[in-house]
C-alpha cells in the first residue's frame, strides 16, 4: 500500500533539526565544540551514551501514559508499559537488589522532585527532616533555610533541622547528628550531599533514625554510579527510601528514580507511586525512561565497574597533586568522584578561580567550603572526575589536568596582586591577561585529544565561527 504525501502544512515534519532550525542546530554544535574542547569538571555532570542520547531523543516523546504499567488513564500503552517495566527491572538489577525488597519508581522527572515525592509520601506537612546542611555539602532539598528566607520547598513544608561536617575535619559530625536528633526528634534523617568527598556511615545514620523511629532516606545523587558499581558503602543495607538522578555517575539522560523498601511497610509502594503522580508530577516523560533502560543496561555490565573504579582513582590522582603543591582540600583528599579545593588559605574566592577556569575553558563551581562565613562567597571550588572519566582519561592525565588547575590558581594570585581584591576589576584584568589566553591554547589542545561520547567520529565537530 502506497503512503500518502504529506500535507503541505506538515511538510515541516520530516524536515532534519539543521533544514527546520539552523539556529537552534547551530548552538547545538556550539555546545559540542565546548564540550569536546574543554575539560568538564563539574561534579554533577557526565557524558551520556550515543545510544541513550538517542533512545531519549526517540518518538516516544510522543505518548502520555500517567499512571503505571497496566494501569494507565490513556490507551495506546502497551509498549510503553514494556519500557517502563523493563527500565523498573533494570534499575533494580543494576543495585543488585531483590524485587520481593525492593520495588522503584523510575517516574520523577529529576532529582529534586524526586526528594519532594518522598517527603509527600512519607511525611505530614510540618514533620521534621534532618538533612546535611548545605554550607556542609548538603543538598538543597534536603531542607535548606537561611536566617532571612525559606529557600526549598523542603523547609517550606518541612520543619528542617541540618546536621554539619565537624569544621575541624570536614567529616560529618555523627556525635553530633546523634545529640541534635534526640532534641530534633525527626520524622525523617536524610543523608547524601553534592559536595562530600567522603563515603557515608550508612549503620551509624540507620542507628540514629531508629532511635527516633524516623525514615532514613539517602540521596545518592551523585555517587550512584558508584554504588551500582559496589566501589562506595551500600545505602540499601540500612536505608528505607533511596533516591537518586540517573545523570550523574551514573551516566543516564536527566531524570530521578525513588527506591523504597517494601519488606518493613506494606504501604510504602502505593504512597511513593501515588506521591509522583497525581501527586506531584503528570505524564512520564517516556523518552527519559528509554534513555534511563539504556544507562542501566550498561551499569550492569563490568565494564561500568571499572569506569566507576577509574572515576575514584581519577579524583585521587588530582587530589594528590595539589596536595603534593600545599593546597588544602577538604577532608585532606577523596573517596569518589569529588574533592572540595578550600582557596581561603590562599586569599582567593571560589569565584575567581571558577571565572579564570571559564575563561581557559575549564568548567567547575564554586562551593561553599566548612566555616565559610557567607554563602554569597564560597570560599572553594568543586572538582567532578566523571566527565573525564568518560573521555577516557586516567591518572596521568588527571596530573596533567591538576597541574592545569595549579596554573589557574597561580594565574589569579598574580592577577589579584595588580587587580586588586574586587571581582569586576579582577575579571577585567583577567579578559586582558595573556597568561589565562595561553592556558586556554593549552588546555584546548589537552582536550581535543580525547575522544567525546556520543560524537563517535569528532573531526565532525566545528569550532564555532565565533
Ligand atoms: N546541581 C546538582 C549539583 O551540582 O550537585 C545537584 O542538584
Amino acid at each position: 500500500m502506497s503512503v500518502a504525501v504529506p500535507t503541505d502544512f506538515n511538510k515541516v515534519l520530516y524536515q532534519s533539526l539543521a533544514e527546520a532550525d539552523p539556529e537552534v542546530q547551530q548552538i547545538i554544535e556550539n555546545e559540542t565544540y565546548r564540550q569536546f574542547s574543554g575539560l568538564e569538571l563539574i561534579a554533577s555532570e557526565n557524558l551520556t551514551s550515543l545510544a541513550t542520547m538517542e533512545a531519549n531523543g526517540s518518538i516516544l516523546t510522543n505518548k502520555y501514559s500517567e499512571g503505571l504499567p497496566g494501569a494507565r488513564y490513556y490507551g495506546g500503552n502497551e509498549y510503553i508499559d514494556q519500557l517502563e517495566v523493563l527500565c523498573q527491572q533494570r534499575a533494580l538489577k543494576a543495585f543488585n537488589l531483590d524485587p520481593k525488597v525492593w520495588g522503584v519508581n523510575v517516574q520523577p522527572y529529576s532529582g529534586s522532585t524526586a526528594n519532594f515525592a518522598t517527603f509527600t509520601a512519607l511525611l505530614q506537612p510540618q514533620d521534621r527532616i534532618m538533612g546535611l546542611g548545605l554550607p556542609s555539602g548538603g543538598h538543597l532539598t534536603h531542607g535548606y533555610y537561611t536566617a532571612k528566607k525559606k529557600i526549598s520547598a523542603s523547609s517550606i513544608y518541612f520543619q528542617s533541622f541540618p546536621y554539619n561536617v565537624d569544621p575541624a575535619t570536614g567529616y560529618i559530625n555523627y556525635d553530633e547528628l546523634k545529640k541534635n536528633a534526640d532534641l530534633f526528634k525527626p520524622r525523617m534523617v536524610i543523608c547524601g550531599g553534592s559536595a562530600y568527598p567522603r563515603d557515608w556511615d550508612y549503620a551509624k545514620l540507620a542507628e540514629i533514625a531508629k532511635t527516633q523511629s524516623a525514615y532514613l532516606m539517602a540521596d545518592i545523587a551523585h555517587i550512584s554510579g558508584l554504588v551500582a558499581a559496589q566501589v562506595q558503602n551500600n545505602p540499601f543495607e540500612y536505608c528505607d527510601i533511596v533516591t537518586t538522578t540517573t545523570h550523574k555517575t551514573l551516566r543516564g539522560p536527566r531524570a530521578g528514580m525513588i527506591f523504597f523498601r517494601k519488606d518493613r511497610d506494606a504501604e510504602i509502594e502505593g504512597r511513593v507511586n501515588a506521591a509522583v503522580f497525581p501527586a506531584c508530577q503528570g505524564g512520564p516523560h517516556n523518552n527519559t525512561i528509554a534513555g534511563i533502560a539504556v544507562a542501566l543496561k550498561q551499569a550492569a555490565e563490568p565494564a561500568f565497574k571499572e569506569y566507576a573504579v577509574q572515576v575514584i582513582k581519577n579524583s585521587q590522582a588530582i587530589a594528590k597533586v595539589l596536595s603534593g603543591k600545599g593546597y588544602k582540600l577538604q577532608t585532606d583528599g577523596s573517596e569518589n568522584h569529588l574533592i572540595l579545593w578550600d582557596l581561603r588559605p590562599l586569599g582567593l574566592t571560589g569565584s575567581k578561580v571558577e571565572n579564570i577556569c571559564d575563561l581557559a575553558h575549564i568548567t567547575l563551581n564554586k562551593n561553599a567550603v566548612s566555616g565559610d562565613t557567607s554563602a554569597l562567597v564560597p570560599g572553594g571550588v568543586r572538582i567532578g572526575t566523571g566527565a573525564l572519566t568518560s573521555r577516557s582519561m586516567t591518572e596521568s592525565d588527571m596530573e596533567k589536568v591538576a597541574e592545569f588547575l595549579d596554573r589557574v590558581v597561580q594565574i589569579s594570585l598574580d592577577i589579584q596582586k595588580t587587580s586588586g581584591k574586587k571581582l569586576v576589576d579582577f575579571m577585567n584584568a583577567a579578559r586582558q591577561s595573556d597568561a589565562v589566553k595561553q592556558l586556554n591554547k593549552d588546555v584546548e589542545a589537552f582536550a581535543t585529544s580525547f575522544p567525546l561520547p556520543g560524537v563517535p567520529d569528532t573531526s565532525v565537530i566545528k569550532k564555532p565561527a565565533h
